[in-house]
C-alpha cells in the first residue's frame, strides 16, 4: 500500500467541493489513512512547496494558500500517487482531460483545487510536514 498527500486547496473547500472531492477519491478505491482542516501559514508553505520559492508565482502561490481553509490528507492504496495525480488531472485546468478533479473544480493553473505527492520521496516528506505519525492510522 502506498501513501501520498493531498490537499483540497482553498478554492475548491471555498466552492464547497470538498464532499465530492474525498468521494472520487474514496470511489476510485483510495483509503483515507488522515485527514485535518487547518490554515496555512507562511512557514508551512515554505516548507511544502520549497522547490518552488523564488519563482514568478510564488508570492501568489503562498497568498492563495493562506487566503482560506485547506484539507490536507493522507490517502492510501496501491499505486496511489499516480493514481491520485491521474485523478487530479494536470496542473492547468485548460489542459485536465475530462472528469478529472481540476477539470471539473478549478478556475486556473494558480487556483487548481487540488495538491497531490508527486513522488515516493515527496509523499514521505510533505506527509511528515502535515502529519504526526500518531496521527496516520494503518
Ligand atoms: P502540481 O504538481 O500539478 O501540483 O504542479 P507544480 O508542482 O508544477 O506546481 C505547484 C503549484 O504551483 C501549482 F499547483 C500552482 C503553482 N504554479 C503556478 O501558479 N504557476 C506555474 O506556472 C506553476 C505552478
Amino acid at each position: 500500500m502506498e501513501k501520498t498527500l493531498v490537499l483540497i486547496k482553498p478554492d475548491a473547500f471555498k466552492g464547497k467541493h470538498t464532499g465530492d472531492i474525498i468521494r472520487i477519491y474514496e470511489e476510485a478505491g483510495l483509503t483515507l489513512l488522515a485527514m485535518r482542516m487547518m490554515k496555512m501559514t507562511k512557514e508551512v508553505a515554505a516548507k511544502h512547496y520549497v522547490e518552488h520559492i523564488g519563482r514568478p508565482y510564488y508570492e501568489e502561490l503562498e497568498t492563495f494558500m493562506m487566503s482560506g481553509p485547506i484539507v490536507a490528507m493522507v490517502l492510501a492504496g496501491d499505486n496511489a500517487i499516480a493514481k491520485v495525480r491521474d485523478i487530479n488531472g494536470k496542473t492547468d485546468p485548460k489542459e485536465a482531460a475530462p472528469g478529472t478533479i481540476r477539470k471539473l473544480y478549478a478556475a486556473s493553473k494558480g487556483e487548481n483545487a487540488v495538491h497531490a505527492s508527486d513522488s515516493p520521496e515527496s509523499a514521505a516528506r510533505e506527509i511528515r510536514i502535515f502529519f504526526n505519525e500518531s496521527e496516520i492510522f494503518d
